[in-house]
């Protein structure tokens, strides 16, 4: 296992911090492998009810190790396109694709691929002093892990193209006020906050919550009828869960359900 991404569970949540401090958590080879099989671990073990992902030190991600880019090492151009296949865009996916809540807590920085990795994130809570920089500009390159998507699709275009074009830090405020994310909290609450929210998602309705991000995230391209039809099968299978009948149950017998995730 690598250091490069620290994997604690506790109460059903899986918490994931990146952990390159001194170069604020920006990505590696070894980074990016440890944080997808953590993702992938996510998936696969039923234990895991939610994931909890945050940095180590003053900075969130400050997205591609650019260390490991140095043109003046010599050699051919690097094939970004490749590294996107390999490395990002697989990380995006998993992260799209868990049927569990994703709550990102963004304790500083936020840079290039790093900003778009909490993006894609379910539930984002930033501390105020964060900031998010479509840093892709300065260097030559495009807004990658999914940016250039979620951006224009929460944004729209005039401020996804001004954030992209220019790189102007985008502070944790005005993020929520945009929209980019749920909320801005105080620094020093920023790790407790997002900790009791994971727990309390935990121990939720995991099929529920799971299918309704399904459903949430779909909602972009389907239409009203596809959309319609798409709630009667999730809501069919959420109907059959163990969590449905002890929701209705713990209502009726005025108590605080205790959920299984199944
Ligand atoms: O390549 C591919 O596979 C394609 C995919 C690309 C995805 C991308 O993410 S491209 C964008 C890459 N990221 C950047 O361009 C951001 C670069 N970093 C910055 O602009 C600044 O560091 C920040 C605005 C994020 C923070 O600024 P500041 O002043 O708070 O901190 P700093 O002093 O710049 O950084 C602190 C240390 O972290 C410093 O190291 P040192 O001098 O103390 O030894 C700095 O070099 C290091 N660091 C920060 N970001 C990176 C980094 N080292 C390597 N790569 C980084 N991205």
């Amino acid at each position: 296992q690598s250091d490069t991404v620290l994997v604690t569970m506790d109460h059903g949540v899986l918490r994931l911090t990146l952990n390159r401090p001194d170069k604020l958590n920006s990505f590696n080879e070894e980074m990016h492998l440890a944080l997808r099989a953590a993702l992938q671990r996510a998936h696969d073990d039923a234990g895991v009810r939610a994931v909890l992902l945050t940095g180590a030190g003053r900075g969130f991600c400050a997205g591609q190790d650019l260390g490991d880019r140095d043109p003046r090492k010599g050699g051919p151009a690097p094939d970004l396109g490749h590294t996107l296949e390999t490395f990002y865009n697989p990380t995006l996916r998993l992260i799209r694709s868990l049927e569990k809540p994703v709550i990102c807590a963004v304790n500083g920085v936020a840079a290039g691929a790093g900003a778009n990795i909490a993006f894609a994130c379910d539930i984002v809570l930033a501390a105020r002093s964060a900031k998010f920089i479509q840093a892709f500009s300065k260097i030559g390159l495009i807004p990658d892990a999914g940016g250039s998507w979620s951006l224009a699709r929460i944004l729209g275009e005039p401020r996804a193209k001004a954030l992209a074009m220019t790189a102007e830090p985008l502070m944790a405020e005005r993020a929520a006020d945009w929209g980019l994310i749920w909320k801005a909290v105080d620094d020093d609450q920023l790790i407790g906050e997002a900790e009791t929210l994971a727990r309390s998602l935990a121990e939720g309705a995991t099929r529920g919550l799971g299918l309704t991000k399904r459903l949430i995230q779909a909602a972009a391209t389907n239409s009203l009828d596809d959309q319609l039809d798409m709630e009667r099968d999730c809501q069919r299978e959420a109907g059959r869960t163990a969590d449905y009948a002890e929701g209705v149950t713990a209502f009726l017998e005025k108590r605080k359900p205790e959920f299984s995730g199944r």
